[in-house]
């Protein structure tokens, strides 16, 4: 066991992270890894009482700041869980602090903090989005990446909050029976269902909603990656008998973004977020559950 007030003064003072010793960051990485094997792949939260929050955060891609500042407004008005859509590192200049809250934050708080897999949380993006390098030349040896892809290995990859709102890194996928087959499954079962699955797992994370589509439609982001339409929308959420869906892993210039007549809300929660092609001046933005409502909001850092 990690002593908490070890875990809570890397919280308070993430400066002190990239000091930490391998030996430190694997310590958290596997407490973390314990915890999130034991979870659903498929979260289920039910609240009866309707004043009751859920806050929801979208990517936030090693903007410690962007970060620090959500983690101000949870500590002052502490909603009752906090889901994470994934997307933690890449891209940004704090990653391993960020990654290293966040799963200090879940051995602290296991049953308020959720970390839900991102198409970030994958050796391939690492590799070619820069955690990988980072954490490779800060520890000098490939094999001590092992550790943080046994934890990216075990997350879950949605949730359902009231059994009415989904909540996911990417998008709907044409499986319109995953939620179904993941239903009560923990990753140590999943091998028995895996071919049934694997796609439309891999599609939770990557796919996007495209407005004025019918149907699914390929997408520029790669094969087997999908838009997805209104119409093949509502199917979905008709069939699974869910009222909204809340997903991250794009970046829009006025921050959150709503789709299919505001039953989809998009976050995002990397603040003027360093992009493929240039930075932008977006605001960080994240989502509030309650009352089977949802309210998104855009942040002011300070
Ligand atoms: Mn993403």
């Amino acid at each position: 066991m990690i002593d908490n007030n070890f875990l809570q003064s890397l919280i308070e003072k993430p400066q002190k992270i990239s000091n930490l010793k391998f030996e430190d960051i694997s310590k958290i990485l596997k407490e973390a890894k314990d915890i999130f094997k034991e979870e659903s792949l498929l979260l289920e939260f039910q609240f009866l009482d309707n004043n009751e929050e859920v806050y929801v955060i979208g990517d936030i891609h090693g903007n410690l700041h962007s970060l620090l500042n959500i983690l101000e407004i949870i500590k002052k008005n502490k909603p009752k869980i906090t889901i994470f859509l994934g997307d933690i590192v890449d891209r940004g200049i704090r990653q391993l602090e960020c990654l290293i809250i966040i799963l200090a934050l879940k051995i602290l708080n296991p049953n308020k903090v959720f970390l839900l897999k991102g198409n970030h949380e994958t050796l391939e993006m690492n590799q070619y989005y820069g955690f990988f390098q980072e954490f490779v030349q800060k520890f000098n040896d490939q094999e001590k990446f092992k550790d943080v892809l046994d934890v990216y290995y075990v997350l879950p990859f949605c949730a359902i909050v009231n059994d009415k709102i989904l909540c996911l890194h990417g998008g709907i996928p044409e499986d319109i029976e995953i939620l179904k087959k993941l239903k009560g499954l923990k990753h140590e079962n999943i091998n028995s269902v895996f071919k049934s699955v694997a796609e439309g797992l891999y599609q939770i994370i990557w796919n996007d909603p495209k407005d004025k589509l019918m149907g699914f439609a390929e997408s520029f982001r790669g094969p087997e990656i999908k838009f997805f339409g209104e119409d093949v929308f509502n199917n979905f959420m008709k069939s699974n008998n869910l009222k909204y869906l809340i997903r991250a892993h794009e970046c829009f210039p006025e921050g959150y973004r709503w789709f299919f007549n505001n039953r989809l809300l998009s976050i995002f929660s990397s603040a003027n977020y360093r992009g493929f092609t240039h930075t932008s001046s977006n605001p960080a933005s994240y989502a509030i559950i309650r009352d089977d409502k949802i309210f998104p909001i855009n942040i002011k850092l300070s």
